[in-house]
């Protein structure tokens, strides 16, 4: 049971593509486990194996609300099937590109398969909040951030913002 600590834009493991995993062995357990510590204590409702720095097709998720039981979801090669025509505009944020938010429009139910840790297939339709943050989480694993989706303008200077401080921090 570790805390893990996330990498921060503009951190370039944050762009790579994640591998699939083969094997659900003893180390994908413990990384599931810390990835889900680490979510929690952010606090946060997803994340991403390469928040982590672990470039793995792995993502965990929890939209359980403050005053229910929790219900954590670890998703191992998940990929979206289906995609509805319908789109929903959110405010979304990330974990690695902390204390910002905007809006963000993608489609507002999916269809995904996913490896559970029992090793079970698993499909099953997402709507609402499930279904953004299932999409949200996948891209992190294409090395792809909502601010991908805002106009030139406001991704440029999110990226400045970013790199000046990491300038900064030396
Ligand atoms: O991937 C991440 O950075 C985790 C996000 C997932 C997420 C972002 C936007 C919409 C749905 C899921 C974190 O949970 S960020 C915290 C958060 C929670 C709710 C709404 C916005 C941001
Ligand atoms: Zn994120």
């Amino acid at each position: 049971m570790a805390k893990r600590p996330i990498l921060i834009l503009p951190d370039e493991r944050l762009r790579a593509i994640a591998e699939p995993i083969d094997k659900i062995d003893e180390g994908i357990r413990r990384l599931a486990e810390d990835m889900l510590d680490t979510m929690y204590d952010a606090p946060g409702i997803g994340l991403a194996a390469p928040q982590v720095g672990e470039l793995r097709r792995i993502v965990v998720m929890d939209l359980s609300k403050d005053d229910e039981p929790k219900a954590p979801i670890v998703m191992i090669n998940p990929e979206i099937l289906s995609y509805s025509d319908d789109t929903v505009t959110t405010e979304e944020g990330c974990l690695s590109i902390p204390e910002l938010y905007y809006e963000v429009e993608r489609p507002a139910e999916i269809k995904v398969r996913y490896t559970n840790l029992e090793g079970e297939t698993v499909e099953r339709e997402a709507g609402d909040r499930l279904a953004i943050c299932i999409q949200h989480e996948l891209d992190h694993l294409d090395g792809v951030l909502y601010i991908d989706y805002l106009s030139r303008l406001k991704r440029d200077r999110v990226l400045k913002k970013f790199q000046k401080q990491a300038r900064r921090a030396g």
